[in-house]
Protein backbone atom coordinates (compact mmCIF):
# COMPACT_ATOMS: atom_id res chain seq x y z
CA UNK A 1 0.00 0.00 0.00
CA UNK A 2 2.68 2.28 0.83
CA UNK A 3 4.59 1.52 -2.78
CA UNK A 4 1.03 2.49 -3.94
CA UNK A 5 1.17 5.99 -2.71
CA UNK A 6 4.74 6.72 -3.40
CA UNK A 7 3.88 5.39 -7.33
CA UNK A 8 0.74 7.87 -7.01
CA UNK A 9 2.65 10.55 -5.41
CA UNK A 10 5.19 10.09 -7.96
CA UNK A 11 2.80 10.05 -10.84
CA UNK A 12 1.42 13.24 -9.73
CA UNK A 13 4.89 14.55 -9.90
CA UNK A 14 5.65 13.19 -13.23
CA UNK A 15 2.15 15.07 -14.21
CA UNK A 16 3.48 18.32 -12.59
CA UNK A 17 6.74 17.84 -14.18
CA UNK A 18 5.06 17.20 -17.82
CA UNK A 19 3.34 20.80 -18.01
CA UNK A 20 6.39 22.36 -17.45
CA UNK A 21 8.25 20.26 -19.73
CA UNK A 22 5.90 19.54 -22.13
CA UNK A 23 8.84 18.40 -24.63
CA UNK A 24 9.75 15.23 -22.52
CA UNK A 25 9.05 13.25 -19.46
CA UNK A 26 11.87 13.44 -17.08
CA UNK A 27 13.06 9.69 -15.92
CA UNK A 28 12.08 8.71 -12.56
CA UNK A 29 15.57 8.84 -11.64
CA UNK A 30 16.14 12.48 -12.78
CA UNK A 31 12.83 13.00 -10.38
CA UNK A 32 14.52 11.42 -7.45
CA UNK A 33 17.88 13.36 -7.70
CA UNK A 34 15.92 16.54 -8.31
CA UNK A 35 14.04 15.18 -4.97
CA UNK A 36 17.40 14.21 -3.24
CA UNK A 37 18.71 17.86 -4.09
CA UNK A 38 15.61 19.41 -2.78
CA UNK A 39 15.92 17.71 0.75
CA UNK A 40 18.97 19.69 1.60
CA UNK A 41 18.48 22.86 -0.47
CA UNK A 42 16.06 25.34 -0.52
CA UNK A 43 13.73 27.26 -2.68
CA UNK A 44 13.35 25.54 -5.78
CA UNK A 45 10.60 27.16 -7.75
CA UNK A 46 7.82 26.24 -9.87
CA UNK A 47 6.13 22.48 -10.20
CA UNK A 48 8.84 20.56 -8.53
CA UNK A 49 9.13 22.87 -5.35
CA UNK A 50 5.21 22.66 -5.22
CA UNK A 51 5.14 18.68 -5.60
CA UNK A 52 7.50 18.33 -2.74
CA UNK A 53 6.76 20.44 -0.69
CA UNK A 54 2.86 18.83 -0.82
CA UNK A 55 5.25 15.65 -0.35
CA UNK A 56 6.94 16.89 2.88
CA UNK A 57 3.48 18.48 4.19
CA UNK A 58 1.71 14.82 3.99
CA UNK A 59 4.75 13.47 5.83
CA UNK A 60 4.88 16.11 8.91
CA UNK A 61 1.44 15.96 8.91
CA UNK A 62 0.86 12.63 9.51
CA UNK A 63 4.37 11.36 11.40
CA UNK A 64 5.21 14.56 13.32
CA UNK A 65 8.36 15.72 11.80
CA UNK A 66 8.57 18.26 9.29
CA UNK A 67 10.81 18.53 6.51
CA UNK A 68 12.89 20.33 8.27
CA UNK A 69 13.96 17.99 10.69
CA UNK A 70 14.25 15.85 8.18
CA UNK A 71 16.97 17.08 6.74
CA UNK A 72 19.03 15.16 3.95
CA UNK A 73 16.59 12.05 4.70
CA UNK A 74 14.14 14.00 2.48
CA UNK A 75 15.86 11.77 -0.02
CA UNK A 76 13.80 8.69 1.67
CA UNK A 77 11.32 10.16 -1.53
CA UNK A 78 12.94 9.09 -3.80
CA UNK A 79 11.53 6.08 -5.89
CA UNK A 80 11.73 2.56 -5.80
CA UNK A 81 13.88 2.27 -9.10
CA UNK A 82 16.72 4.94 -7.31
CA UNK A 83 16.70 3.22 -4.04
CA UNK A 84 17.61 -0.21 -5.89
CA UNK A 85 20.04 1.61 -8.21
CA UNK A 86 21.60 4.29 -6.00
CA UNK A 87 25.89 4.24 -5.48
CA UNK A 88 26.27 3.30 -2.00
CA UNK A 89 28.06 6.57 -1.41
CA UNK A 90 25.35 8.66 -2.35
CA UNK A 91 22.41 9.96 -0.11
CA UNK A 92 19.79 7.75 -1.81
CA UNK A 93 22.09 4.94 -1.63
CA UNK A 94 22.79 5.28 2.37
CA UNK A 95 19.15 5.27 2.52
CA UNK A 96 18.34 2.46 0.90
CA UNK A 97 21.31 0.64 3.21
CA UNK A 98 19.60 1.69 5.67
CA UNK A 99 15.91 -0.07 4.55
CA UNK A 100 17.98 -3.03 3.95
CA UNK A 101 19.30 -2.94 7.24
CA UNK A 102 15.83 -2.31 8.66
CA UNK A 103 14.15 -5.18 6.98
CA UNK A 104 17.06 -7.79 8.49
CA UNK A 105 16.40 -6.14 11.91
CA UNK A 106 12.39 -6.99 11.33
CA UNK A 107 12.98 -10.36 10.37
CA UNK A 108 15.82 -11.16 13.30
CA UNK A 109 12.70 -9.68 15.40
CA UNK A 110 10.20 -12.06 14.04
CA UNK A 111 12.62 -14.89 14.56
CA UNK A 112 12.78 -14.44 18.34
CA UNK A 113 8.87 -13.94 18.43
CA UNK A 114 8.19 -17.37 16.55
CA UNK A 115 10.70 -18.87 18.72
CA UNK A 116 8.16 -17.94 21.56
CA UNK A 117 5.34 -18.54 19.71
CA UNK A 118 6.85 -22.15 19.27
CA UNK A 119 7.70 -22.50 23.32
CA UNK A 120 4.49 -21.44 24.02
CA UNK A 121 1.95 -23.40 21.94
CA UNK A 122 4.34 -26.68 20.34
CA UNK A 123 5.25 -27.86 23.33
CA UNK A 124 3.06 -31.49 23.13
CA UNK A 125 4.53 -32.86 26.16
CA UNK A 126 4.96 -29.94 28.27
CA UNK A 127 8.86 -30.64 29.15
CA UNK A 128 9.38 -26.80 28.66
CA UNK A 129 11.20 -27.07 25.06
CA UNK A 130 10.62 -27.67 21.99
CA UNK A 131 11.92 -31.37 20.10
CA UNK A 132 11.20 -34.07 18.38
CA UNK A 133 9.45 -35.44 20.77
CA UNK A 134 6.65 -33.04 20.53
CA UNK A 135 5.90 -34.18 16.72
CA UNK A 136 3.55 -36.62 18.54
CA UNK A 137 0.74 -33.89 19.23
CA UNK A 138 -1.82 -35.40 20.81
CA UNK A 139 0.63 -37.26 23.14
CA UNK A 140 -0.86 -40.79 22.30
CA UNK A 141 2.39 -42.64 21.53
CA UNK A 142 2.42 -42.46 17.80
CA UNK A 143 3.40 -39.42 15.21
CA UNK A 144 0.33 -39.73 12.43
CA UNK A 145 1.20 -38.85 9.01
CA UNK A 146 0.55 -35.01 8.83
CA UNK A 147 0.81 -34.73 12.25
CA UNK A 148 3.52 -32.29 14.15
CA UNK A 149 4.34 -30.69 10.79
CA UNK A 150 4.25 -27.72 12.73
CA UNK A 151 6.75 -28.55 15.44
CA UNK A 152 9.45 -29.95 12.60
CA UNK A 153 8.87 -27.09 10.83
CA UNK A 154 9.75 -25.03 13.69
CA UNK A 155 12.63 -26.79 14.33
CA UNK A 156 13.82 -26.53 10.91
CA UNK A 157 13.41 -22.84 10.80
CA UNK A 158 14.09 -21.59 14.04
CA UNK A 159 16.78 -23.97 16.03
CA UNK A 160 19.76 -20.95 16.69
CA UNK A 161 22.01 -23.70 17.36
CA UNK A 162 20.98 -26.15 15.50
CA UNK A 163 20.69 -28.64 18.49
CA UNK A 164 17.25 -30.26 17.53
CA UNK A 165 15.65 -28.29 20.10
CA UNK A 166 13.66 -24.95 20.56
CA UNK A 167 14.16 -23.34 24.37
CA UNK A 168 15.23 -20.70 26.09
CA UNK A 169 19.32 -20.41 24.43
CA UNK A 170 17.32 -20.13 20.89
CA UNK A 171 15.57 -17.33 22.17
CA UNK A 172 18.36 -15.45 24.19
CA UNK A 173 20.22 -16.05 20.35
CA UNK A 174 17.63 -14.96 18.65
CA UNK A 175 17.25 -11.78 20.91
CA UNK A 176 20.85 -10.87 20.92
CA UNK A 177 20.67 -11.38 17.09
CA UNK A 178 18.16 -9.23 17.25
CA UNK A 179 19.70 -6.37 18.98
CA UNK A 180 22.36 -6.53 16.65
CA UNK A 181 20.64 -6.21 13.32
CA UNK A 182 18.59 -2.93 15.46
CA UNK A 183 21.49 -1.06 16.12
CA UNK A 184 23.26 -1.67 12.51
CA UNK A 185 20.09 -0.42 11.10
CA UNK A 186 20.26 2.69 13.72
CA UNK A 187 23.89 3.13 12.50
CA UNK A 188 23.11 3.27 8.84
CA UNK A 189 20.23 5.76 9.60
CA UNK A 190 22.35 7.89 11.58
CA UNK A 191 25.05 7.59 8.36
CA UNK A 192 22.34 9.01 6.40
CA UNK A 193 21.26 11.71 8.02
CA UNK A 194 22.91 14.96 8.60
CA UNK A 195 20.53 16.09 11.18
CA UNK A 196 19.48 14.85 14.67
CA UNK A 197 17.75 11.27 13.95
CA UNK A 198 15.00 11.60 16.53
CA UNK A 199 11.68 9.15 16.57
CA UNK A 200 9.66 11.42 15.18
CA UNK A 201 12.30 11.48 12.06
CA UNK A 202 12.91 7.83 12.16
CA UNK A 203 9.08 7.35 11.83
CA UNK A 204 8.92 9.69 9.03
CA UNK A 205 11.32 7.66 7.17
CA UNK A 206 9.77 4.60 7.79
CA UNK A 207 6.94 5.97 6.73
CA UNK A 208 8.41 7.28 3.58
CA UNK A 209 10.19 3.87 2.75
CA UNK A 210 7.46 1.79 3.52
CA UNK A 211 8.12 0.37 7.18
CA UNK A 212 6.55 0.18 10.24
CA1 LIG B 1 8.47 -30.72 24.61
CA1 LIG C 1 18.28 -25.00 19.82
Amino acid sequence: MRSTQRLLLSVGMAGLLLTVFPAGLPSVTTMARADSGNGSGHGNAGAHGAANGHANAAASNSHGATASSLGALNAAHASENALANASSDSRVGRIAAYRDAAAAAQTAADTEAAIGDALANLDSDGSGFVDSADEDTNQDGTVDPGEGTAVSDAIANLDTNADGVLDQTDIDNAQAAAETAQANADAKLTDAANKPVTDDVVDAVNHLLGIE
